[in-house]
């Protein structure tokens, strides 16, 4: 079963920044579907707990240079 989270994620001043956090995430395991609002600095993201978690997601945003917290 797919699970949810929402993460805040600051930092992001563009389009682009939002597209590179999406590519990111996507290219993960167990990604169902990832959305970023870069309006909202969110990023929502479908899951498969089997295979990826929470933090595994926050420290890949992380890493793409963006300040990222779980907010649910
Ligand atoms: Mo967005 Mo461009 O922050 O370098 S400004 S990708």
């Amino acid at each position: 079963e797919a699970k949810a989270a929402t993460f805040s994620v600051l930092g992001m001043t563009c389009s682009a920044c939002a597209g590179s956090v999406e590519k990111a995430v996507k290219r993960l395991p167990g990604i169902r579907e990832a959305v970023v609002d870069v309006l909202n600095n969110k990023a929502q993201v479908l899951f498969y707990p089997t295979f990826v978690n929470e933090e595994t997601i926050r420290e890949t945003i992380e890493d793409v240079g963006f300040e990222a917290t779980l907010i649910e």
